[in-house]
């Protein structure tokens, strides 16, 4: 090799060496800080899909230091054990559905108010606005960390084995699992239904058993859960918009340097951004699918069932429980509710 060859092949390796000098690889080393992230859904779910794709893109950027683990499928335990999991660090990262996560922090159940919001429109001004934000603020007080940007479930529909729900008498002492989070439980009492509070991990067996006759869940949850197999009927009664914050322990979020934590949280938003798009995509989709093996849909009249949750002081109750100031800010978003 000539020695003007030489010079410019080592002045490239300076420059390459240079420019990656504030984070180093060496290759075959394991990362500096490996962190398990958990999730409840199928990897089949754009979540998954979404959040993995996050965790290869912060490991090339932050070459190799930070490596993020994903866990799907409740691998590692129902949202509740999950959720504690987070809370004492024996896993860093997690997604919850904001109305689970509001059993430490009320006001995080704000968005699953009984028909506040018709469309995803609505629903992402809101939850990238002031609602969110106002949320986010109560997370942080409670010590965790959030990442901004929230992850669509859905809009909430609702399957039975037995019969099309047609309008809110139809709920009358239906049997129905429901999440883990007084919200919900208020809101099917409400209908004058036998709510059930079970994990996502529990539900398929929970309606296999006949434990329970019915379920409510967005359209992707029930396809991908294969919820089909044990539920006849679905009735898109969209009443309510559910989605997931991406929560970090914050010890755990803290030990990362600030760096990391920047790389990391710019690619999890990100992806969240790119989820939503993903899940209207697939909800139409695997409505078709749906129908194509056998469940049946209906589409019932949306103000019956507003009007008995209102009557039964659903809305004043929650108005009360969330206080002024949190009702003011979800109301400036959804109109008038109570
Ligand atoms: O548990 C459920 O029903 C699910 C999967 O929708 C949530 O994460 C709240």
């Amino acid at each position: 090799m000539n020695i003007s060859r030489r010079k410019i092949i080592q002045g490239s390796a300076a420059v390459a060496a240079v420019s990656a000098a504030p984070l180093p690889l060496v290759f075959g080393q394991s990362a500096e800080f490996t962190y398990k992230y958990a999730h409840n859904v199928p990897t089949t779910h754009p979540m998954h899909i979404r959040a993995k794709a996050a965790a290869d893109a912060i490991r090339t950027e932050t070459q190799g230091r930070l490596e993020i683990q994903v866990y799907p499928s409740n691998q590692l335990g129902g949202d509740t054990d999950m959720f504690s999991q987070l809370r004492s660090g024996g896993i860093e990262l997690f997604t919850l559905s904001g109305l689970i996560l509001s059993t430490l922090v009320p006001a995080a159940a704000l968005n699953g108010v009984g028909f506040a919001f018709p469309d995803y429109a609505s629903v992402w001004r809101a939850m990238d606005g002031d609602v969110g934000a106002y949320v986010r603020s109560q997370i942080t007080k409670a010590n965790l960390v959030v990442m901004d940007r929230m992850w669509d479930n859905g809009f909430r529909q609702i399957t039975t084995s037995n019969k099309p729900i047609n309008g809110p008498d139809d709920l009358r002492g239906l049997k129905i699992r429901v999440p883990v989070s007084p919200m919900w439980t208020s809101m099917f009492k409400a209908f004058d239904s036998a709510p059930t509070s079970l994990n996502s991990s529990e539900m398929y067996t929970a309606m296999q058993t006949k434990v329970v006759d019915a379920q409510e869940n967005p359209v992707s949850i029930i396809s991908l859960f294969k919820l089909n197999e044990v539920q006849k009927f679905c009735s898109m009664t969209n009443h309510m918009w559910d989605g997931f914050w991406f929560l970090a322990n914050r010890r755990a979020w803290e030990r990362l340097p600030v760096q990391l934590r920047e790389i990391a949280a710019k690619h999890l938003n990100a992806a969240a951004v790119a989820q939503r798009a993903d899940m209207e995509m697939l909800n139409a989709t695997l409505q078709k699918d749906l129908v194509s093996k056998g469940m049946v849909f209906n589409t019932p009249t949306t103000e019956p069932f507003r009007q008995k949750l209102r009557s039964a002081g659903f809305y004043s109750e929650w108005k009360s429980r969330f206080g002024q100031e949190a009702w003011d800010i979800l109301e400036r978003s959804t109109g008038k509710l109570a």
